[in-house]
């Protein structure tokens, strides 16, 4: 199958490439933004087309729809944090950006995965049995979120308007190589890297599910062989833990005082809770999750940003400096 996949330099997106090249032929469109970059897909340089430009460029996204089989579409901005800071990029890339897609994709009707993310739905109590499901309602909290919810809302209308084919994922917190080192885990593991204390919001009891990006895109992988047009699935691996346990166990697999990191403040809206129920996906497209051991897959991230200082080096002191203007 020809596959275009959208946001194939950042995170997900390059990690997924790796795998899809041995079955599939592959292009990639990344605007190659502060989250995206070409040393990520250097393992399958030699195997796809990389095409650098942004999802909101209509003709550009119009001539690429026209020769691919199916889209699976990443690209976003996705930090929290930065949507906070200033909202707009996530307008464009994440609202304007995935109409331009269901636009083509309805032009040349081709088959569409969007990918989208269980902070859709707002966040749980602690300490309660609730988790989210498909029909859980949408209740986004930050600008990230609100823009994720209002692309999933654009997907589901131009199925049922205009019979795109069309599947949406919403999958909880992944962790793995290739993940800014922005966000939560990469930072703490470079932060010992690099001799800086890690950094904690608030107290911590915040509950993430996390899951590893190799799940995350197996789950990808059956659904867009074998999902149901027209429906969301969810996904999750069973991965609930808190922030400050997940902080102790990191500093304790690097051989560090589990205790020796900063409070910081807080994130403004903070959501306490995520928590998926990923029955439907494993009932349906009996789907399963093999890294199941969160500290062996921490230990293997964390191995790898040891192997690959490379990668993230050049990242990093721009990342802290934008913290450290935040207290953060
Ligand atoms: P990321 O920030 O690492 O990568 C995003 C990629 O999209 C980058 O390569 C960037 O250059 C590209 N991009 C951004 N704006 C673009 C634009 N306008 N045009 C073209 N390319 C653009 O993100 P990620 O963590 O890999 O997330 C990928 C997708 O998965 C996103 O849709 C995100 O909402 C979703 N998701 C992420 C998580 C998570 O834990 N990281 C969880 C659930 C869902
Ligand atoms: O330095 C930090 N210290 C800290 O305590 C950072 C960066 C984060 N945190 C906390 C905030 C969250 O409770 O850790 C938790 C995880 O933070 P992030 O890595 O920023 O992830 P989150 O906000 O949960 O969102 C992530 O999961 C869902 C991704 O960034 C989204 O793109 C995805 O949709």
């Amino acid at each position: 199958m020809r596959l275009l996949v959208t946001g194939g330099a950042g995170f997900i997106g390059a990690n997924f490439v790796h795998d899809a090249v041995c079955e599939h032929d592959v292009t990639v469109l990344d605007a190659l933004t502060y989250a995206g970059s070409r040393e990520s897909l250097a393992p399958v340089e030699n195997k796809i087309r990389l095409v650098e430009g942004d999802i909101t460029d209509a003709e550009l996204v119009g001539k690429l729809i026209a020769e691919t089989d199916a889209v699976v579409h990443f690209a976003a901005e996705t930090h929290v944090d930065n949507s906070l800071s200033g909202p707009e990029p996530f307008l464009n890339a994440n609202v304007i950006g995935t109409f331009t897609i269901l636009e083509a994709v309805r032009a040349h009707n081709v088959r569409l995965h969007h990918i989208s993310t269980d902070e859709v739905y707002g966040d749980l109590e602690l300490n309660s049995p609730q988790r989210f499901t498909e029909s859980t309602p949408y209740n986004p909290s930050s600008p990230y979120s609100s823009t994720k919810a209002a692309a999933d809302m654009l997907v589901r209308a131009w199925v049922r308007s205009y019979g795109v084919r069309a599947t949406i994922s919403n999958c909880s917190n992944n962790y793995g190589p290739y993940q800014h080192v922005e966000k939560f885990i990469p930072r703490q593991i470079t932060n010992v890297l690099t001799g800086r204390r890690p950094k904690l919001y608030g107290a911590g009891a915040n509950v993430r599910d996390w899951i590893h990006v190799s799940d995350h895109n197996s789950a990808v992988r059956r659904i867009l062989a074998d999902g149901q047009i027209g429906r969301t699935y969810l996904i999750g691996a069973g991965g609930e833990r808190d922030n400050l346990t997940v902080m102790r166990t990191i500093l304790r697999l690097m051989d560090r005082d589990p205790e020796d990191f900063d409070h910081v403040t807080d994130r403004v809206g903070h959501d306490l809770r995520y928590a998926i129920d990923a029955t439907m996906l494993r009932d349906e497209l009996g789907w399963s999750p093999t890294h199941t051991d969160f500290e062996d897959g921490l230990r293997a991230t964390i191995d790898w940003y040891r192997a690959n200082e490379s990668w993230w080096a050049p990242l990093k002191d721009a990342v802290e400096a934008g913290y450290a203007g935040r207290n953060q």
